[in-house]
């Protein structure tokens, strides 16, 4: 072994000029980013490994947790500086020596792209390889496009950089995009591998020709991209530029990719997807939490096996937790475990999980009637009937049984949880633990914080949903904490929509062009109507008589239409496909007659700035009465479990690049028309008065 050889002191990138085998190691932690200085340092090595007559191959590999996870994201606000990255990855291509890539953790993006041009690739089999540009309104920028078709083919190009997922390692091979998996020793297989390749043909990626698809096969895909885009733009400009290096020599194809990366670096579109980038990640640190050690916590108790307690059973099955699900009688148990074991079932058949470890999860769960097998669990979870009086009892029940220390969690969506903790003897360690449906998929985790809940068991319930693979927002009480909270608003405004002159499928258009993937119509006859109609029934004896009260969605419910289940609801579903119902244009009709308004044609225009502003104000009640502590909470509610496209950053961030005068315009606007509800925010009057945005 010879010494260590920077290509400069203090450099993130180490040459150790091994014979025949040199390692360049890149170590800038915690991804590896490829900021400025981890550039310059891979060309330098990368120059001395094509200078230095001692060495005969090269291995690029990374120190730390993972390989390159891409560009230094935080630098695309500022102008780009050399050297650039295609060059470097360029000169990893041309180097006259063989260079092998070894590959642990993620190659993403850039990362990703280096490893195209290097000569071969070895991975770990927990390796993971992916071009995510496209989730950041970008398209990859360093030969991303141009390479990798090169490699696999158009098609699997096409899916991996417009879905911008990860592929692991196994797939990646099946697919040509690494050359071995290594079960053993990662760096000493690549350099076996690059010691083979010395003296030989080197196989430089961007030479490789690229089969072209025929023109009828292309545009369909272009379609169905475009399609499932819903308004994002980086995914029909990344597909174009894959298509691209079917035709072009490489340097012409990188030449196409650099201008649309530049040029989308800087669309709003991109800054939108940063900030949710890295407002996701920020939502995870809370000012006084922080630094709070979270309580240990692996068994898990769930309480009621319905849809929502299967779906939490198993998210915590997936994350490796023990879990025990109880239900009040041997049937109900019995319909839980068979929802369970269901839902593996079709993962097994999908492919996505092995029947190996479908077996291995089942295991981790256990079974009980009755609460009183719960009192060697962490954590218990209740997800029984959304009714007080009924969640009540339970707390009570279960604060005997339960030890000291045991936290418990209500799945509540809407119920006060201070009224909940107060009948227990333990409120601190009382938290709402609010999961959306389905539970093992949706990302997002409202953790509800009462007056009393413990610093502590807020941070437990944060390295849980870490645990989980979670998006956690932690809020404070609420009538439907954050999101249910808005989107009642929302459904509002929607149905006042209907009275005055918009069928329901012209309001769900609207809002899917907007970039929702579905309206709110079309979401309801999903989910059911049944439910929030029972809940209405609830409210109705407090309910503001001045309140504007659409009841549409009741008479729905009084003619059996309970939604797809039913086989209709806002539509008919005939063979499962969703049409409009002129039995429901006649009743929105009718409802318009009744209230005496004359009904008129809103544009797709006015539907969104309404439900927006809808959005935009009620997001600013919950920010004056600190339900949640930023702005970015929020955004990250919406767009993690109502679809607010990610593209527009989410609400309140869109709200400062459309202006909060035409949003509180808007607002004051319904609030004449509408009444009690909707007096606009404090916060948005003064913040559209002063000038001041969300994100300064
Ligand atoms: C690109 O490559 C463009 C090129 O084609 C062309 C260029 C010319 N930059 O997620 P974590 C931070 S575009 C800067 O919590 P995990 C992150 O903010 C890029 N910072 O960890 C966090 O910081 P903090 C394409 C980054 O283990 C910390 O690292 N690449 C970057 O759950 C830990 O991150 C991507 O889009 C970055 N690229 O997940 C990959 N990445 O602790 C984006 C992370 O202060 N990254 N940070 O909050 C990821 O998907 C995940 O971070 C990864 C690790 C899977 C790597």
């Amino acid at each position: 072994m010879s010494d260590t050889a920077s290509p400069h002191e203090g450099s993130p990138v180490r040459l150790i000029p091994n014979t025949p085998v040199a390692l360049i190691e890149i170590d800038n932690p915690p991804v590896n980013a490829t900021s400025r200085h981890v550039r310059s340092g891979l060309l330098a090595a990368i120059q001395e490994v094509g200078r230095n007559p001692q060495i005969g191959a090269a291995v690029i590999a990374c120190a730390g947790r993972t390989f390159v996870a891409g560009a230094d994201i935080r630098e695309f606000g500022r102008p780009p500086q050399e050297p650039h990255l295609p060059d470097v990855i360029n000169a990893i291509e041309a180097c006259s020596k063989p260079v092998v890539a070894a590959v642990h953790g993620t190659a993403l993006g850039g990362g990703c792209e280096i490893a195209l041009a290097c000569h071969a690739r070895v991975a770990e089999p927990g390796a993971g390889f992916g071009l995510p540009e496209v989730k950041l309104g970008l398209v990859p920028g360093a030969g991303g496009t141009q390479r990798l078709p090169r490699l696999v083919g158009l098609e699997a190009a096409l899916d991996l950089v417009t879905s911008g997922r990860t592929v692991k390692a196994a797939e990646a091979l099946r697919l040509g995009l690494i050359d071995q998996l290594s079960t053993a020793d990662l760096r000493q297989d690549a350099m076996d591998l690059a010691r083979d390749l010395i003296g030989r043909p080197l196989r430089r990626t961007g030479e490789c020709a690229v089969t072209p698809l025929d023109a009828a096969t292309a545009s369909a895909k272009v379609a169905d991209i475009h399609r499932k885009a819903r308004g994002a733009q980086a995914p029909g400009r990344a597909a174009e530029l894959v298509l691209l290096s079917a035709s072009l020599p490489l340097q012409d194809g990188m030449t196409r990719e650099r201008e649309t990366f530049l040029e989308l670096r800087s669309s709003a579109q991109s800054a939108a997807l940063r900030h949710a980038f890295f407002a996701e990640r920020e939502v995870t640190r809370l000012p006084g939490i922080d630094s709070v050690e979270p309580r240990p916590v692996q068994k898990i108790g769930i309480v009621g096996a319905g849809t929502m307690g299967s779906g939490i059973a198993i998210a915590f099955a997936d994350a490796g937790f023990d879990v025990k699900v109880v239900e009040a009688s041997e049937q109900a148990l019995a319909a839980g475990q068979a929802r369970i074991t269901d839902v593996y079932d079709k993962q097994v058949q999908s492919g996505r999980i092995t029947a190996a470890a479908r077996d291995e999860r089942l295991q981790a769960i256990e079974y009980e009637v009755g609460i009183s097998s719960l009192s060697d669990r962490d954590l218990v979870i209740e997800a029984v009937f959304e009714d007080l009086d009924v969640k009540r009892a339970l707390f009570r029940d279960l604060d005997e049984i339960l030890p000291p220390g045991t936290i418990l969690a209500t799945n509540t969506s809407y119920l006060d949880i201070n009224l909940i903790a107060a009948v227990t003897s333990r409120p601190a360690d009382v938290v709402g633990l609010h999961f959306f449906s389905p539970a093992n998929v949706m990302k997002l985790l409202e953790i509800v914080r009462t007056d009393r809940t413990a610093a502590d068991v807020v941070a437990t319930g944060l390295s849980l949903a870490k645990r989980l693979r979670k998006i956690p927002v932690v809020c404070r009480v609420c009538d439907g904490f954050v999101g249910n909270r808005i989107l009642s608003r929302y459904r509002l405004q929607a149905e006042y929509l209907l009275e005055e002159g918009a069928l329901p499928h012209e309001v769900d258009a609207a809002l899917e062009a907007f970039g929702f993937p579905m309206g709110p119509f079309a979401v309801s006859d999903l989910a059911g109507l049944d439910i929030a109609w029972a809940r209405r029934k609830r409210l109705a004896p407090t309910r503001d008589p001045r309140e504007r009260y659409v009841d549409i969605a009741d008479r729905l419910c009084e003619a059996g239409r309970f939604g797809r289940k039913t086989g209709a609801g806002w539509y008919r579903y005939d063979g499962g496909k969703r049409e409009v119902d002129p039995f429901v244009t006649e009743l929105v009709e009718e409802a318009s007659r009744r209230r005496g308004l004359t009904r008129r044609s809103i544009s797709a225009d006015e539907i969104q700035s309404r439900i927006r502003a809808a959005i935009v104000n009620e997001a600013c009640k919950i920010l004056d009465e600190r339900i949640v502590e930023r702005p970015l909470d929020v955004d990250v509610v919406m767009m993690h479990g109502y679809g607010y496209p990610a593209w527009r950053g989410g609400p309140l961030f869109e709200a400062d690049s459309v202006g909060l005068r035409p949003i509180l315009d808007t607002v004051n606007e319904r609030a004449e028309r509408d009444g009690p509800g909707w007096e606009p925010a404090d916060g948005l009057v003064s913040r559209a008065a002063s000038g001041a945005t969300f994100y300064p």
